[in-house]
């Protein structure tokens, strides 16, 4: 229902009758895939790394989504969708309407394919012509045949959020190319043909992130060999399970330099904020299917003489939990709309700063709700929820990945704080006025009071006090937008009640979550002194 409301009124009529069949298909797939997997024992990925004679092989074994993973996305151009010109700016809404029906499905095959998205972009934005020629139609290709997946390869041991502490080091060969030595600590798509990794030039004399440079590794020589890659094992995680996510060495392994071998992070930055949409895009499929099943469980479950559907306390969880997911879900695709938009030169200058804001934003915000989603909807089962072959501990442990990858929710609150720093909040309130011109006015009173309030929490602090509180103002933000977002939805939504519905229950648990009084900053330490001075 709030899929099919907001491509009603956020698409031109020909692009949903266009993209309609292929969304029908994709969600037809989700209902069997989720019956089939709750059919089956769980499958893993192997790594087998020798072969019966004792030659080094490194082969990953595939799980059966991922075996149809390849197909599926070429079929319904979960890549190439996002970057085709048949539906000018809405490219993004009608990609990610496709990956918000797969992504649950797919089994974190999404993965890959958001970094495959991510490479394209990056490249596009920052690659000589001959290497967007070579590498940018296999990535956003509809042919199975031909299309190329990328890793993204950045994680070492040194950090995940600290990027600038890369220790692979890149040595030039001579003829333009270079070969990279070191450890890649988290490669979650060693299966791809290809991947961007982060490198230090040898010989550079800068430091930090801007000597880094960005590189594309092609993952295979011409004969299907390793290029110089040792996969050592894989990761044993807490969720994303199918996913076969690597720690590797590269030991001289061949790679061209995106760009001018410096600035990697600035260069790998389209592609972080692509692979950061769509985390957002997953975490809010993903509460639709725990709030799916939730609600579906409540109408059949009977307790104390009555289903839980008429037991107000029971269906008032629910909703509030529906309530967040909506207002997420049209946050985020309307962050989809504006990148669409960027990308086709069609956005103002308010738009483009709004989108380097929300696109953090809506990542940390969605990947917290989703844990909380995930919680609470497996609580909603009772003990069943607790059972393995019911399907939800699996969605719980995987919504975890959400707030961690892509970005940590601290990383990301430090990131829409720079973000604002720039143009200031100016933009931001205009856009969310905007957004919210036709709004019912309780809305727009509870919208306008909270960014009065953000504007001046920001105004009166100092640089600690933002960053020690970049949390909350983040939650406070997201909220504030969603809100926003979900008012113009309901104002459009012609005469169905829900999304208003929605809005006023979102709206009543508060907007701001920042402190009632200011918290020095210096208290955290002090709470863990042991000496307690
Ligand atoms: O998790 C990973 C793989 C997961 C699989 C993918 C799944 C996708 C979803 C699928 C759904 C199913 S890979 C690991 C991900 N790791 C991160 O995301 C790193 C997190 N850390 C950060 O984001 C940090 O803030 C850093 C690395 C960006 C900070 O680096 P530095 O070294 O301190 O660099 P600076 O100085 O902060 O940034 C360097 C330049 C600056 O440009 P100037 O100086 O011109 O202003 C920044 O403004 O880069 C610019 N910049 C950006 N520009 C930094 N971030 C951005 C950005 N997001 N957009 C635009």
């Amino acid at each position: 229902r709030v899929l099919r409301g907001w491509l009603a009124t956020a698409l031109p009529a020909a692009t949903r009758a266009a993209i309609s069949p292929d969304l029908d298909a994709l969600g037809l797939h989700a209902a069997e895939a989720w019956v089939e997997a709750r059919g089956r024992a769980s499958v893993e990925p192997e790594l087998v790394q020798w072969d019966a004679s004792g030659r080094r092989i490194d082969r990953i074994g595939s799980t059966p989504a991922w075996r149809n993973g390849r197909a599926l996305a070429a079929r319904f151009g979960l890549v190439a969708a996002g970057h085709e010109e048949a539906h000018g700016e809405f490219a993004r809404c009608d990609q990610f309407a496709r990956v918000y029906l797969h992504h649950v499905a797919s089994e974190f095959f999404t993965c890959p394919l958001a970094m495959s998205d991510g490479a394209a972009t990056a490249l596009k934005a920052v690659a000589e012509s001959d290497q967007v020629e070579r590498l940018v139609p296999r990535l956003v290709s509809r042919d199975v045949d031909t299309l190329w997946l990328s890793g993204q390869w950045m994680t070492e041991t040194a950090g995940g959020s600290d990027v600038a502490r890369t220790a692979t080091r890149a040595e030039p060969t001579g003829d333009g190319r270079w070969r990279l030595h070191g450890r890649k600590w988290f490669t979650s798509a060693v299966i791809g043909e290809m991947a961007l990794a982060l490198a230090r030039p040898a010989r550079s004399a800068a430091i930090g992130s801007d000597a880094l440079g960005l590189f594309v590794v092609e993952t295979r020589d011409a004969d299907g060999r390793w290029n110089g890659i040792r996969i050592d094992r894989l990761k044993d995680k807490l969720g994303t399970r199918e996913l076969p996510t690597a720690e590797i060495h590269l030991e001289g392994t061949l790679a061209r330099a995106v760009g001018e071998a410096s600035n990697g992070v600035r260069h790998i930055a389209p592609m972080l904020n692509v692979t950061r949409l769509w985390n957002a895009v997953c975490a809010v499929a993903t509460m639709r299917r725990c709030i799916e099943r939730a609600v579906a469980f409540a109408g059949v479950r009977e307790a104390f003489g009555r289903t839980l559907h008429a037991h107000p306390l029971h269906m008032a969880t629910l909703a509030d939990l529906q309530a967040s997911f909506e207002a997420a879900f049209h946050l985020v695709f309307h962050a989809a709309h504006l990148l669409g938009r960027a990308e086709r030169h069609a956005a103002t200058d308010d738009e483009v700063a709004l989108l380097r804001i929300l696109t953090p934003l809506a990542k940390l915000w969605t990947g917290r709700l989703a844990v909380g989603v995930a919680s609470e909807c497996c609580e909603a089962f009772g003990g069943a929820g607790y059972i393995e072959d019911g399907g939800m501990p699996r969605l719980l442990r995987d919504a975890q990945v959400f707030p961690i990858w892509e970005g940590t929710t601290n990383v990301l609150a430090l990131d829409v704080q720079r973000a604002i720093a720039g143009p200031g909040f100016e933009p931001l309130r205009r856009h969310a006025e905007e957004l919210v011109a036709t709004a019912d006015v309780d809305a727009v009173r509870a919208i306008r009071a909270s960014l009065d309030g953000l504007e001046a929490w920001l105004r009166g602090s100092d640089d600690i006090a933002r960053a020690a509180e970049a949390r909350r103002f983040a939650f406070s933000l997201a909220r504030t937008l969603a809100a926003a977002s979900l008012a113009r939805h309901a104002a459009r939504a012609n005469g169905d009640p829900r999304p208003a519905l929605a809005l006023t229950r979102f709206i009543g648990h508060g907007l701001s979550r920042l402190p009632a009084r200011r918290i020095a900053p210096a208290d955290a330490l002090s709470l863990f002194d042991p000496a307690g001075t």
